[in-house]
């Protein structure tokens, strides 16, 4: 088979993947498969195995929908070993489940990826040799992240994020990237609402609700620009909604899996989120000098958040930083760990 024939073989897989997605829930390993099939126009509902508690989860809650599921984990070992137990879950449940996408996008990619995350690159080269374009194989070229990318900057206020965001937009913009830089919340309609303090006196819980509304608006925005092309670079994600409402503020601490849960459905997973890791006395003092201090920032209140965003780093895989090295050494390091992930 020649890569004209693939690549039209895998566009009728992924049609009728489209079609079945309408009401059936597509079953995938993570949040980049996940972002993966947006971006491919497939757009129904989709429950990731890992991050929302594994095969039997997964089976339960299709069970409870009443619909059908296709099972779309890697082609790979492992994704063939929950892919076998998410068939026996469904199965002992008696839902219906198609498991014939996977098997041929396996037998059409195989040979070159193992997983739906990939698969736009494999499209994008199978049609540039189609049409007789030697395009490579990486989604990287000298000149540029062909797909855009998404990175985060987390960590508590004094930790450096903004001026970090600013070092990081100089230097991506000086090598020649598209950049936006931008932040949560959000200066919308809806982070707007929450940083013009109209939102006092309600609970946290409503608070956090807000926070997530905010991000799911944010989200698809910034969807569109990483697949325009940019470099989007976000001061505050979902870790900092974790971190902040789960710590206590007021005595009142959500519940961290609560608030992991509400976002789940809503962000889309980062190429990369960075820690800017600061002991709160010293990031204190560093903002001590731009006035009346925050309810936020209270030491004891950012000791907890501190605490929290440690522990998303190590579940998350965030890269920790060291906020007290210099902004361009710090700047160096996250710019080569954004290109090794691609
Ligand atoms: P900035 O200081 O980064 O603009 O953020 C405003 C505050 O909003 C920040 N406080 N401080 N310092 C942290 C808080 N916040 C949350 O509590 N939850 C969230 O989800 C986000 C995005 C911000």
């Amino acid at each position: 088979m020649n890569d004209e024939e693939r690549l039209a073989e895998i566009k009728d897989v992924l049609e009728e993947l489209k079609r079945l997605s309408e009401d059936r829930i597509v079953l995938v390993e993570g949040l980049k498969d996940r972002r993966a099939l947006e971006s491919l126009g497939i757009r129904g509902e989709v429950f990731m195995i890992q991050s929302e508690g594994g095969p039997l989860k997964a089976a339960e809650y299709v069970h409870r929908s009443g619909k059908k599921a296709v099972i779309l984990t890697d082609w790979d070992r492992r994704g063939g070993t929950i892919a076998r137990e998410l068939g026996f879950q469904l199965f002992s449940l008696g839902v219906e489940f198609d498991s014939e996408i996977r098997a041929k996008l396996s037998f059409l990619c195989k040979k070159d990826i193992k997983d739906i995350e990939s698969l736009g690159t494999l499209l994008e080269r199978l049609s540039a040799n189609a049409s007789g374009i030697n395009a490579g194989y990486d989604t990287v070229t000298e000149s540029g992240f062909l797909k855009g990318a998404f990175l985060v900057i987390e960590g508590i206020d004094g930790a450096g994020k903004s001026t970090l965001c600013g070092v990081l937009e100089k230097k991506l913009s000086d090598e020649g990237y598209k950049v936006k830089v931008t932040q949560e919340p959000t200066y919308d309609e809806i982070g707007g609402f929450i940083r013009e303090g109209r939102v006092k006196g309600i609970s946290q819980k409503a608070e956090a609700l807000l926070f997530v509304a905010d991000r799911a608006v944010h989200t698809e925005r910034m969807l569109k620009w990483v697949d325009e092309g940019y470099i989007v670079i976000c001061d505050r994600y979902f870790a900092s909604t974790v971190a902040y409402q789960s710590s206590g503020l007021n005595g009142e601490a959500l519940d961290r899996e609560w608030l992991i849960s509400l976002n789940m459905p809503v962000i889309t997973e980062p190429d990369l989120t960075v820690l800017l890791d600061i002991d709160p006395k010293k990031g204190l003092g560093r903002i001590g000098g731009r006035g009346e201090l925050s309810k936020y920032e209270e030491s004891r209140y950012l000791e907890n958040t501190r605490r929290e965003y440690l522990r998303l780093a190590d579940e998350f895989d965030f890269m920790i930083i060291d906020a007290e090295e210099s902004q361009i050494e710090i700047a160096d390091k996250i710019v080569a760990r954004l290109k090794e992930r691609f």
